[in-house]
C-alpha cells in the first residue's frame, strides 16, 4: 500500500469548542501525519466552490452558511491508505450512525455540524489539496 494524502477540514463547530488539538491527536495516534495545516475563514465563494457537488441538495445553503460561520483548519494528512483511513477515523456523516471511538461519534453536534471533512477518494483528495495548498506549503 503506497503512501497517500488526503484533505481534512476541522469544521467551525469544532474550532469553536477548541477541539483542534484533540482532533489532531486522533489523526496522529492512527498513523496519519499532518504535513500541512492552516487556520482560515472561508469566504462564501470558497465554501460554495468546495462543496459544489452538493449544489442541488436541499441542505446546500445551510451547509455553506455553517462552513463560513467560524474559522476552519484545513490540513493535508499523509500516511498509508490515508483517504480511507481518515474516513474510518472520522466515522459516518451522521454522528448518530458513527462507530464508537470515531471523531464524529465523540465530538459532532449534528449531521451538519459534524466536526470534520475528509476527501472521499484519492482523485478528489488531489483536487481538494490543490484547492487550498501550494506544493511548497506541504512539507512531508
Ligand atoms: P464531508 O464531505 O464534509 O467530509 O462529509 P461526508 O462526505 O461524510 O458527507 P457528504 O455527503 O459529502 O456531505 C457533506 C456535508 O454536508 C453536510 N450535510 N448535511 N442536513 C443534512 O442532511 C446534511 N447532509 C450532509 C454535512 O456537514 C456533511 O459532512
Ligand atoms: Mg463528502
Amino acid at each position: 500500500m503506497a503512501t497517500e494524502r488526503t484533505l481534512s477540514i476541522i469544521k467551525p463547530d469544532a474550532t469553536r469548542r477548541n477541539l483542534t488539538g484533540k482532533i489532531n491527536a486522533r489523526f496522529e495516534e492512527n498513523g496519519l501525519r499532518i504535513v500541512a495545516q492552516k487556520r482560515v475563514r472561508l469566504t462564501k465563494e470558497q465554501a460554495e466552490a468546495f462543496y459544489g457537488v452538493h449544489r442541488e441538495r436541499s441542505f446546500f445553503g445551510e451547509l455553506v452558511a455553517f462552513m463560513i460561520s467560524g474559522p476552519v483548519v484545513v490540513q493535508v494528512l499523509e500516511g498509508e491508505n490515508a483517504v480511507l483511513k481518515n474516513r474510518d477515523i472520522m466515522g459516518a456523516t451522521n454522528p448518530a450512525n458513527a462507530a464508537a471511538g470515531t471523531i464524529r461519534a465523540d465530538f459532532a453536534e449534528s449531521v451538519e455540524a459534524n466536526s470534520v471533512h475528509g476527501s472521499d477518494s484519492a482523485e478528489n483528495a488531489a483536487i481538494e489539496i490543490a484547492y487550498f495548498f501550494a506544493q511548497s506549503e506541504i512539507v512531508a
